[in-house]
């Protein structure tokens, strides 16, 4: 299959595009580099340096023997977006190219306005990128699960039947985000769900829980494939933070009474679920929604594990409740559903101590880079 993964330069972006290309599929990336802008614009430095894209490209060919096209510019702009479209004629599209964090949505006004342009002319581009030029194509979304916060009854997947005044229907399941950047994915879900029910696109959005991890199948030829690896307040998601706190003998920083729960996930189990959801695809004119995450654990919980996992390694960690800079509830029920993509035959990777004994054995290579000035800068929510 032809696959179009936009922001192929991202954490996961890029171990998509290899990972896809390894299971045969015919692999084109497109990025404007916004992630490493964003970085350089907020003095934010990655754990280690990674290549620009036609390298990785490059390098991915020299060990694999695949090709992965690359195209470089701004799916903002539809001009770009046409000439991919048209030239490489997607079957699937596997769309990340959004501005992924919470923190940054919420650091000041032109933070906020570039999330909300960005994210939602990408998507609507995606869309009429799709009318256009390849109308049969499966469109891949990733969405989070942060699209639903978190609300006092079971999460569903995707959908809530509801019963009113003696007659049902089925909606969206109601969605309250908790930061900007959520709340674009929810705008990004009701655009796709507009233009299934109007033009019969088809589309599978996968709502994402956090990810940690850095390590695949396909980085393993070659450490200068590994995705960039981000551990400041703004970009870095907690499980990666913890581990790089732990090697530098900086506090772990549970925000708030730590009881916030989330569904995790390896980013090993990412590229299977884009790639079963991409294998099997959604039929036309459906919007299918998937929870894609493994397994849920309280920030307290992902703090203890690396506390242990880390004394092994004789490294002396200490937890600290530190105030947290975000509105949310520290603590909630949460029950997710997250059937669908085990059904299609994701086989989940569980967080085990030798993942996060390899995570920070690899990490202590780079304990001379680690700048702790970005580990807490108290980004506040209002
Ligand atoms: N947290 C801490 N200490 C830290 C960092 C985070 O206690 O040092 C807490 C946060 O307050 C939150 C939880 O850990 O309750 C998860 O935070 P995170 O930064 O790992 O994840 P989040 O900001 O929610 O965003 C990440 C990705 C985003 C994805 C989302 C899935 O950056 O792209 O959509 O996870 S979800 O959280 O399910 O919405």
């Amino acid at each position: 299959m032809r696959i179009l993964v936009l922001g192929g330069d991202g954490y996961l972006g890029w171990p998509t595009a290899m990972h896809l290309s390894a299971h045969g599929h015919d692999v084109a990336v497109a990025d404007n580099y916004l992630r490493r802008q964003l970085c350089r614009e907020e003095q934010i430095d990655f754990l280690f340096e990674v290549p620009d894209l036609n390298q990785r490209a490059a390098l991915w060919q020299s060990v694999s023997g695949y090709q992965i096209v690359v195209y470089i510019g701004d799916l903002c702009q539809w001009e770009f977006v046409a000439e991919v479209f048209a030239d490489f004629k997607p079957q699937a599209i596997v769309h990340y190219a959004e501005q992924p964090a919470a923190p940054y949505s919420m650091l000041n006004r032109q933070a906020a306005t570039l999330t909300l342009q960005n994210n939602l002319t990408v998507t609507a581009n995606v869309i009429f990128g799709a009318k256009e030029f390849c109308s049969d194509a499966h469109i891949v979304k990733l969405g989070t699960m942060g699209e639903y916060g978190t609300p006092n009854i079971d999460i569903e997947e995707g959908w809530l039947d509801v019963e009113h005044n003696g007659r049902k229907h089925t909606f969206l399941y109601p969605r309250q985000a908790s930061s900007l950047y959520h709340t674009t994915k929810i705008m990004d879900t009701d655009l796709l769900w507009f233009y299934v029910r109007t033009w019969g696109l088809r589309v599978t959005d996968l709502m994402q829980g956090p990810v940690y991890g850095l390590f695949t199948d396909e980085s393993e030829k070659d450490q200068r494939l590994l995705p960039f690896f981000n551990y400041d307040e703004i970009f870095g998601t907690v499980l990666n933070r913890f581990v790089v706190q732990a090697v530098a003998g900086y506090p772990l920083t549970v925000y708030g009474k730590g009881g916030q729960t989330r569904g995790y996930l390896n980013i090993k189990d990412t590229l299977n679920c884009v790639r079963l959801a991409v294998d099997k695809p959604a039929e036309t004119g459906e919007l299918r929604i998937f929870n894609q995450f493994s397994e849920t654990f309280s920030v307290n919980d992902l703090a203890q594990k690396v506390a242990k996992a880390g004394k092994k390694l004789d490294l002396k960690i200490k937890i600290e409740h530190i105030e947290n800079p975000r509105m949310e509830a520290e603590t909630h029920y949460y029950n997710p559903k997250h059937t669908g993509l085990l059904d299609l035959g994701l086989t989940p990777h569980y967080l085990s101590e030798e993942d996060l004994l390899e995570m920070l054995e690899f990490v202590s290579q780079y304990k001379g880079r680690i700048n702790t000035d970005q580990i807490y800068r108290n980004v506040k929510w209002n």
